[in-house]
């Protein structure tokens, strides 16, 4: 692909936000704080806008309810406008309310499953004034023991419950349904893996795809293989990127496997240009998202570094040369299939990227003119002026973080 054709692509190129990545995050050992970090929805978007100003490829926000609020739901998409931003997927959580102990839309109890319903319908009215077009579903659902439960009524109970939040959806929006294999549940979890998603998403109708977050595999799972299925049904409708050694470690994506995103991009761009219109249709619409956890990193830098790997794996997963690699491949030549896969790899995109920036505008070091701006200084300042007025605690940072 010539220089011209590449930068056209990579213009496209789209990443959505969490408006969670931008929040004091932790693990269950503890929360660590970060003096500017945010806590209203208005502060999550003033930081995402700076995501989008630095990178240009992050125009939207993912919102996760009711981690979120707002009074007035409607005049949250004019909030994100004035930051240059639109409203991404809708997060129902349906995972900390005290009632979802035991599940939500699978619990055995059916005002607990109405309970539940109930708050995927309030998202998707929430979607419709925000403007948003994705309702993203997870649920923690799941058992710890043997006997706790039947796995086959939960599957209906899910499945109804489901079906009730589908027929609510408005032409235009998509349902995307995550999949995890474990946590919190440690025995079964309901919808465990790519393919319990898909027959979920099978019968739903056309409005329900799967949703991949790279994190929610076992040790040695080939994600790209799964992508790949999905792609070819019409299925896949988004990912939540980030990074694992472990488990769900929701690390900075790209900062432990970045072969492993290369090699899932070459799968989405093969899908792009497929003369299956199915199939392009589908790799087309992929929502690419965040789900990442900065208990360890300044917030909107770690999710800057994210869009920047990201960019750059897409990059080189467009240089790949499609066409040697279909005749290696016919050829039987595994050892030139595989150089061409690296070949792109091993570029350096980087100066190319730089250049891009440069003509759309951008910094060409979008990390290194943020820290210039002082903003995350300013806005320690600023935030927690603003907290100690209303009478809450001053936020440090633990010893050694970057000031
Ligand atoms: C669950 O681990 C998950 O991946 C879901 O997407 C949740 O919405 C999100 O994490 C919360 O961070
Ligand atoms: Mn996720």
């Amino acid at each position: 692909m010539d220089k011209t054709a590449l930068k056209a692509r990579l213009r496209q190129q789209k990443i959505e936000t969490p408006s969670w990545g931008y929040q004091d995050s932790g693990t269950r050992f503890g929360v660590f704080a970060q003096p500017w970090a945010a806590k209203t929805i208005e502060e999550k978007f003033e930081d995402a806008g700076q995501v989008h100003k630095y990178t240009g490829i992050c125009p939207t926000v993912a919102l996760h309810i009711p981690w979120d609020t707002c009074a007035d739901w409607s005049k949250a998409k004019a909030m994100a406008a004035s930051h240059n931003l639109t409203i991404g997927a809708i997060n129902p959580n349906v995972f900390q309310d005290k009632d979802y102990q035991f599940g939500s839309i699978c619990h055995r109890d059916e005002r607990v499953r109405a309970k539940a319903i109930k708050a995927h319908v309030d998202c998707i009215e929430i979607g419709k004034a925000t403007g948003s077009d994705c309702l993203s579903l997870w649920f923690a659902d799941g058992t710890n023991y043997p006997g706790q439960d039947s796995f086959r009524e939960r599957k209906h109970r899910m499945q109804d419950s489901l079906a009730k939040v589908y027929a609510a959806l408005p032409k235009g929006m998509r349902m995307i349904v995550e999949y995890k294999f474990f946590e919190p549940a440690f025995y079964h979890t309901d919808i465990q893996d790519w393919g319990s998603s898909l027959l979920l998403c099978q019968k739903l109708g056309e409005q329900a795809q799967v949703l991949v977050d790279t994190g929610h595999h076992s040790q040695g799972c080939n994600i790209e293989h799964i992508v790949a299925i999905l792609l070819d049904e019409g299925k896949l409708g988004g990912f939540h990127f980030n990074s694992r050694k472990y488990a769900d470690d929701d690390l900075t994506v790209g900062s432990l496997n970045p072969y492993e995103l290369f090699l899932i991009y070459n799968e989405l761009v093969g899908a792009e240009h497929s003369s299956d219109a199915k199939v392009k249709a589908c790799a087309q619409r992929v929502a690419y998202m965040f789900d990442q956890c900065h208990t360890h990193k300044p917030t909107v830098e770690a999710i800057m570094q994210s869009a920047i790997h990201v960019q750059e794996i897409y990059a080189k997963a467009l240089l790949v040369d499609q066409a040697a690699l279909a005749s290696a491949r016919a050829a039987g030549d595994l050892v030139q299939a595989e150089e061409v896969l690296q070949d792109a790899y091993k570029s350096d995109v980087r100066p190319m990227l730089a250049e891009l920036r440069q003509d759309m505008g951008l910094d060409p070091e979008p990390l290194k003119a943020f820290r210039r701006s002082g903003y995350l200084q300013k806005k320690a300042e600023e935030r927690q002026a603003r907290r100690a007025k209303a009478g809450q605690a001053a936020q440090t940072m633990g010893a050694g973080f970057p000031t």
